[in-house]
Formats: C-alpha cells, sequence, structure tokens
C-alpha cells in the first residue's frame, strides 16, 4: 500500500490523515482522482483510528405514512400527487406497529412526504402511538423538509413544532431531504424543495433543542465532484457548530421510475469512491453508513473496507429505494446482517438508533 500512495501521490494526505489533520477541498478531488485502492486505503486508516473493528448495526423498522406529495422532486420514484398515492389512517399506522411488538425493535424510522393536506395533529399523533405501544425504541422520524413543512401548516415556528415533537416521544431526525445543497443543481432536480441554508438552519436548531439528526447526500445524477465536496464541506461546518449529527449517509441515485431515468446512476467505483471520500472529509461526524437498501447487501459489505463503519438495519419493508427498482430485498435478518459484518472481518455491535451499543451484543 505504502508503494500505491507514492505511486498516487497521496502521501501528505496520508500525514494529514496519520494527524488527523482536517482535508481541504482539493484533497477532496485529488482523492477522487487517485486509484480506487489507494483512497479506499486511507479511509480505512480513518475508519480503523475511529472505531476499530467495530460495524455497527440496529434492529429497525420503517414506516412510510404517504407517499402523496406537493414537492414531487425529479429523483423521486416514490412521490405521487394529491390523490394517486397512499395514505395511512392512525389505525394502520398503529397495526403496523402492533404487529411487529414481539420482535426486538429499537429504532423505528418514520417519513413520508410533503402531504397535501394532513394536519399537523397526524403527525403528532403517529408520534405518541409510536411512543405508547414502543416506549423502549427510538424514535428517529421526519426529516428536516418535513419539519419546515408542519411549521408552515400549524403556523408555528420551527422551533415550536420540534419541542412539540420532541415532548411527545420524538428523539431523533433521520438524514434525508439534503439532497445537494448547489442551488443550480437543486433549481434543476427538486426545485419545489426548501433551500440549503434553511435545511441546514433547521438542523442545527434541532441539535440545539437536543434533537440529534443523521445526515445525506444524493450524489450520482447530475452533480459535479466539486459540488458533492461543497456539500461535505457545508455538513462539516455545520457538525463544527453543533455536534449534532450522529451519521452521514451517502446516497446512491437510483434513476428508474424517475424523471431522471435517463441517467444511469453511479458506479460501484463511484459508490466506493464517494463512501471513502466522506469519511475523509467529514472527520467531525462520527458514523458513516453503508446503507445496504441503495447499495445492495454486496456492494454495503465491501463498503465496510472502505471508510463506513455502520450498515443500517433490518428494516423490513422499504419503499423509497425499491419504487425506484432497488434490487436489493426489502429486508434482512438480524442473523443474516451479522454473518454479512462477520464475512468482512469486523465485530457486529447491534446499537439503537442513538448509537448507543445495545446489551448482551
Ligand atoms: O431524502 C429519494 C433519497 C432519501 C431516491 O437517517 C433517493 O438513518 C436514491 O434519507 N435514489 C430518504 N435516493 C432516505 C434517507 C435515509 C435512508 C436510510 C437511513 C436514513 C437515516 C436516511 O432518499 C430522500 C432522498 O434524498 N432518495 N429517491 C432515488 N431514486
Amino acid at each position: 500500500m505504502r508503494e500505491l500512495i507514492k505511486r498516487s501521490g497521496l502521501e501528505d494526505i496520508e500525514k494529514k490523515v496519520m494527524r488527523d489533520e482536517r482535508l481541504g477541498l482539493e484533497d477532496g478531488l485529488r482523492l477522487y482522482k487517485a486509484p480506487l485502492l489507494a483512497t479506499g486505503y486511507l479511509a480505512h486508516l480513518k475508519r480503523q483510528r475511529l472505531h476499530d473493528q467495530k460495524t455497527f448495526f440496529v434492529y429497525n423498522q420503517h414506516l412510510n405514512y404517504s407517499n402523496e406529495c406537493l414537492n414531487l422532486c425529479k429523483f423521486c420514484a416514490f412521490g405521487r400527487p394529491k390523490g394517486q398515492g397512499f395514505t395511512l389512517s392512525l389505525d394502520e399506522i398503529r397495526r403496523l406497529i402492533e404487529e411487529r411488538l414481539h420482535e426486538p425493535i429499537t429504532e423505528v424510522h418514520i417519513v413520508g412526504s410533503v402531504h397535501p393536506d394532513l394536519p399537523f395533529d397526524y403527525y403528532l399523533e403517529i408520534i405518541k402511538i409510536v411512543r405508547a405501544l414502543r416506549p423502549q425504541a427510538v424514535i428517529k422520524a421526519y426529516t428536516v423538509t418535513e419539519i419546515a413543512h408542519f411549521a408552515k401548516i400549524s403556523g408555528k415556528t420551527e422551533e415550536e413544532v420540534l419541542q412539540i415533537l420532541k415532548d411527545a416521544g420524538l428523539q431523533m431526525l433521520p438524514g434525508g431531504g439534503a439532497e445537494i445543497f448547489s442551488q443550480r443543481v437543486r433549481q434543476e432536480i427538486c426545485p419545489k424543495k426548501l433551500s440549503a441554508q434553511r435545511w441546514l438552519s433547521i438542523a442545527k436548531l434541532a441539535h440545539r433543542l437536543g434533537i440529534p439528526t443523521n445526515c445525506t447526500m444524493l450524489y450520482g445524477h447530475i452533480e459535479t465532484i466539486e459540488e458533492r465536496l461543497e456539500h461535505l464541506i457545508a455538513l462539516r461546518e455545520a457538525q463544527d457548530e453543533t455536534g449534532g449529527f450522529l451519521c452521514f449517509i451517502p446516497l446512491s441515485f437510483h434513476p428508474k421510475n424517475t424523471r431522471l431515468s435517463h441517467l444511469s446512476g453511479p458506479t460501484a467505483i463511484d459508490d466506493l469512491k464517494t463512501i471513502a471520500v466522506s469519511r475523509l472529509m467529514l472527520d467531525n461526524i462520527p458514523h458513516i453508513k453503508a446503507y445496504w437498501i441503495m447499495l445492495g447487501p454486496k456492494l454495503a459489505q465491501i463498503a465496510l473496507h472502505f471508510g463506513a463503519d455502520d450498515i443500517d438495519g433490518t428494516i423490513i419493508e422499504e419503499k423509497i429505494t425499491h419504487m425506484a427498482k432497488a434490487s436489493s430485498p426489502k429486508g434482512m435478518s438480524r442473523k443474516e446482517i451479522i454473518s454479512l459484518i462477520k464475512e468482512a472481518g469486523f465485530k457486529p455491535v447491534e446499537r439503537d438508533g442513538l448509537f448507543r451499543t445495545i446489551e448482551g451484543n
């Protein structure tokens, strides 16, 4: 590896990694241009320094309450116009949670859409129902985009919305809705979505209210490598301010069934490089997730050697990526996840949504 790092002209970056020094945009560009194994090796060094052989996973349940959406972003195969999608009633939501009460679920992940007419009370009730049925599980619900929408429909401030949801049992926000912060790209692929500045300011507000969040980047569509790096640096700067991001999830674009279906989406090499560069650039975000639903279990397993230390979870009923024709299964058993991690040479550690280790594992 020393030889490869030397030949790739990355010795100065290796020194920075070993000294935990911050990398700049130019370093990021060089890491993208370098051979995959060189960049991957450096990301693996960083990952080992942070987490040694540990690879995290969670026993979780996904709940998508609706796909009827006002935004209808071009990259999304999940959203439908008003009246053409599904919206679960509160009773249906209760039933979905009750059906799996015999399982040791420690995270309930709830997201939907920017819905045309549901009232804020509906979203609040969901949290109360899940909290009552699953007192021990971490409730990770509603992206920053949904929080902005709730403030608009309720006439409350974003702070009030977050506080009310927190008091009802919400513990953290998932990382979706960030897409790519570049205004040029947002204008093209998600013109109705809230701005990058607003996404970042609501995420930071949540952090200040004691609600940690995850963060994401949707890549492999029309963005440039510079725009990806600018996105990562914006997340890093926000994290310097609040420390509230738990995990970064690079989201590999799935073009099928979307209005960008003429694009081909990222290659495996791009997926692995993006995970590796993210690990190296995001020196202040503890975890990098190889989201197996989007990468497929096989590539997610390899990604553990390219900077990722988390593989998400059991999931069972994923909709957003499968409506864009993901070829991965819709869920995995705890046993399957553990053997995937072990076979890759790592130590599986079961965690809850807040990355607290589950006792007995
Ligand atoms: O916000 C939508 C993206 C996100 C497509 O926080 C697509 O732990 C690829 O954020 N191809 C939702 N991506 C998923 C998400 C997430 C997933 C798992 C864990 C966590 C977490 C967060 O998926 C959306 C959007 O950025 N997305 N359509 C698509 N066709």
